[in-house]
């Protein structure tokens, strides 16, 4: 049921205010896109929107996505107006100000209905694919009376713009997503001024050959808006509504140019804006009978979810299987591992990490239905498919086996919406190499706080002859560098096995997990006959694999595949009577977390400390100091067999060795 276009106005005007005076409060931030897109934001979220301010985790809520990050204002008033409990008109009224929620780009951890971080244009909507993936599984797997609603978008010209749209919605079209809904702000405008200036791409043409259903209205009738809308959820396809819109609408000097993008209107115009509106109310203030229009659109979501509710009620297993689906992985990948784990430390194996991953990857979605993998085209090198995960495709959702294609980028992002949408724990593979193809999503997951696992590897100048475009050499050490990921790099099975458990138990820490293509030796089994998560030695990041027989001159850290090379050199100088260590560093992140005394046990002040890790070697210093030693490589690789080029670049004994020896004599 629709309201009168008068008060539908009112509504989308009371949008235009909060936006304008907000902006103009915090003397920063982006008026444009939410005063152009107030009246298909009104129309979405009074008529169609199911959701429920008083229960904004409702599982079976619709998503929405405003991938235009910088219209932040238009999600703070909405959340605002239909009744969430934050953000409080105070907190609008300290926008972009420290402590406020409402920040200048929306934070999915600072507001309950703010479903993603957005702000890195293209990549909401790129999430929003992932989502709509989620959905589509949960629905296949617990039926629609559980599972079924719609993920929706409003993207503007910028979003469609990024090469990640490209991606996303040729995977979304291939997986024929049709609960997904993009509502582009169609305003042809940008930053530096009309979109003529940047591109003539015909948009619609390029959807619909990606298998999208395209259709158009008018952003600023609200009849034509709704039609549209009822379009697009008649249509199987996956829909793009051109919405044609005027930037900055209601400000009656600015609107339509490319300055009301991203500046305060000025006072002068925000009371031009008020009168040409016939907006009376003091800034920060909502007349109550449009107050009340807007409280009074949640009902029908509450309704929705009551009922929701009661069919959950009536089946008492299915409610737990979708409670136990729905609450995470915990700390379930560990028990799942124990058998395996045990196993191995009984019969070694030598094999490359990557397979050692895989091998974990069976016990793990064998037991752990949330685990949904896939590869950016390189399953069989990434090693991410398992016996128990089948295909995901358009013709059976319950498959959990993603086939992202060469899609990278688009991989991760989809990742992130999967994770961010619950229900499900994602992995997925590239190479290394390539994480840099998806930086930004992997930097998206570590800020969003969500769990996903980046299976990624040939992860050095181990992987051989296709030489240097594919061989990292700053990624991992570049990887470490972001706040809040966990970038694992184990050297053998066990190690392998724990870093899996570590990565998927921590529900806010996203993982790259860095895997050898050659083959490694087991260097672990000693002690993990009884292995349990208690006695995970990766969970402190780095530990004493090797103590030194002799006394005590050198200690050796290294990662991943030099952990073994770390062990020729220890051997090589305990035979000379210098005692060394072997410290194995499967996660620098998780030993920079430990205690003093911890990290001082592992790795004394007083003894030679040499790092070894074949990657740059910027960033040792922190823990070998500056006496110590770090082997490593500071250029790009070359093309060859894999052991010619750890001869050729250092890493081997016979050349590590005499160089502790020197550094000890001298
Ligand atoms: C990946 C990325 N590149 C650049 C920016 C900076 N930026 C923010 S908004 C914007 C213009 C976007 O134009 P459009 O989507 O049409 O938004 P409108 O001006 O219509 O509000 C740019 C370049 C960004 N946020 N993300
Ligand atoms: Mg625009």
């Amino acid at each position: 049921m629709s309201l009168p276009t008068a008060r539908m106005t009112q509504m989308a005007n009371a949008i235009r205010a909060l936006s304008m005076d907000a902006v103009q409060a915090a003397n920063s931030g982006h008026p444009g896109m939410p005063m152009g897109m107030a009246d298909v934001a009104t129309v979405l979220w009074s008529e169609y929107l199911r959701h429920d301010p008083k229960a904004p985790d409702w599982a079976d809520r619709d998503r929405f996505v405003l991938s235009a990050g910088h219209g932040s204002m238009l999600i703070y008033s909405l959340l605002h107006l239909s009744g969430y409990a934050r953000p409080t008109m105070d907190d609008i009224r300290n926008f972009r100000q420290l402590g406020s929620p409402c920040a200048g780009h929306p934070e999915n951890f600072l507001l309950d209905g703010v479903e993603c971080t957005t702000g890195p244009l293209g990549q909401g909507l790129a999430m929003a694919v992932g989502m709509a993936m989620a959905e589509r599984h949960l629905n296949a797997v617990f039926g629609s009376d559980l599972v079924d609603h719609r993920t929706w978008v409003v993207a503007g010209d910028g979003c469609l713009m990024e090469g990640i749209n490209h991606e996303a919605i040729g995977l979304a079209g291939h997986l024929k997503l049709g609960q997904m809904n993009v509502l582009w702000d169609d305003n042809r405008i940008t930053i530096d001024g009309d979109t003529d200036l940047s591109t003539s791409e015909n948009i619609k043409a390029r959807y619909e050959a990606t298998g999208w259903h395209v259709t158009e209205c008018d952003g600023h009738d609200f009849a034509d808006i709704r039609r549209a809308i009822d379009e697009a959820i008649a249509d199987e396809r996956p829909s793009l509504i051109a919405c044609r819109t005027v930037i900055g609408k209601g400000a009656p000097n600015k609107q339509g140019g490319h300055n009301v993008h991203g500046a305060p209107l000025g006072a002068d115009e925000v009371s031009a804006a008020r009168e040409y509106l016939g907006w009376t109310a003091e800034p920060f203030v909502v007349p109550d009978d449009i107050l009340t229009d807007w409280r009074s659109t949640a009902d029908r979501g509450a309704q929705a979810h009551g009922e929701w509710r009661t069919r959950l009620d009536n089946d008492s297993d299915l409610r737990t299987r979708f409670e136990e689906q729905m609450a995470g992985i915990g700390n379930q990948a560990s028990a799942a591992l124990e058998n395996y784990i045990r196993d191995l430390a009984a019969n070694p194996r030598t094999v490359a990490t990557r397979k050692a991953s895989e091998m974990a990857l069976g016990p793990l979605t064998e037991k752990l239905p949330q685990l949904i993998g896939g590869s950016a085209d390189l399953t069989g090198s990434n090693n991410t498919k398992t016996a128990s995960t089948t295909p995901f495709s358009a013709d059976d959702y319950s498959g959990r086996y993603v086939y992202y294609g060469i899609r990278e980028f688009g991989m991760a992002a989809a990742m992130n919406g999967m994770a961010l949408h619950g229900g499900v724990a994602p992995y997925g593979g590239t190479f290394l190499i390539f994480s840099d193809y998806c930086r930004n999503a992997i930097r998206l997951s570590a800020l969003q706080q969500i769990n996903v696992t980046y299976v990624l590897t040939h992860d050095s100048i181990g992987l051989g002859e296709d030489g240097p475009t594919h061989q990292p050499i700053e990624q991992i050490m570049s990887m470490r560098l972001i706040p809040n990921l966990n970038v694992y790099r184990p050297c053998d099975t066990i190690e392998t096995a724990e870093c899996w458990a570590l990565a998927l138990e921590a529900p806010k820490t996203p993982a790259v997990l860095a895997l050898s293509r050659q083959n490694l030796p087991q260097l672990r089994g000693e002690g993990d006959a009884d292995w349990t998560a208690a006695t995970n030695r990766s969970a402190k990041g780095a530990y004493r694999l090797k103590a030194a027989e002799a006394t005590r001159k050198v200690v050796l850290v290294a990662t991943g595949s030099e952990v073994a090379v770390a062990m020729d050199c220890a051997s090589q100088l305990e035979a000379r009577g210098i005692g060394a260590d072997v410290v194995s560093m499967p996660c620098m992140e998780l030993f920079a977390a430990q205690d003093a005394a911890y990290r001082a046990d592992v790795l004394p002040a007083d003894v030679l400390k040499v790092s070894i890790e074949a990657g740059v070697t910027q960033g040792w210093e922190r823990f070998v100091g500056n006496d110590g030693i770090t082997i490593g490589i500071d250029r790009f690789g070359a093309s060859a067999p894999a052991e010619q080029l750890f001869e050729k670049f250092g890493l081997v004994a016979d050349a590590i060795v005499p160089q502790i020896t020197k550094k000890l004599n001298g």
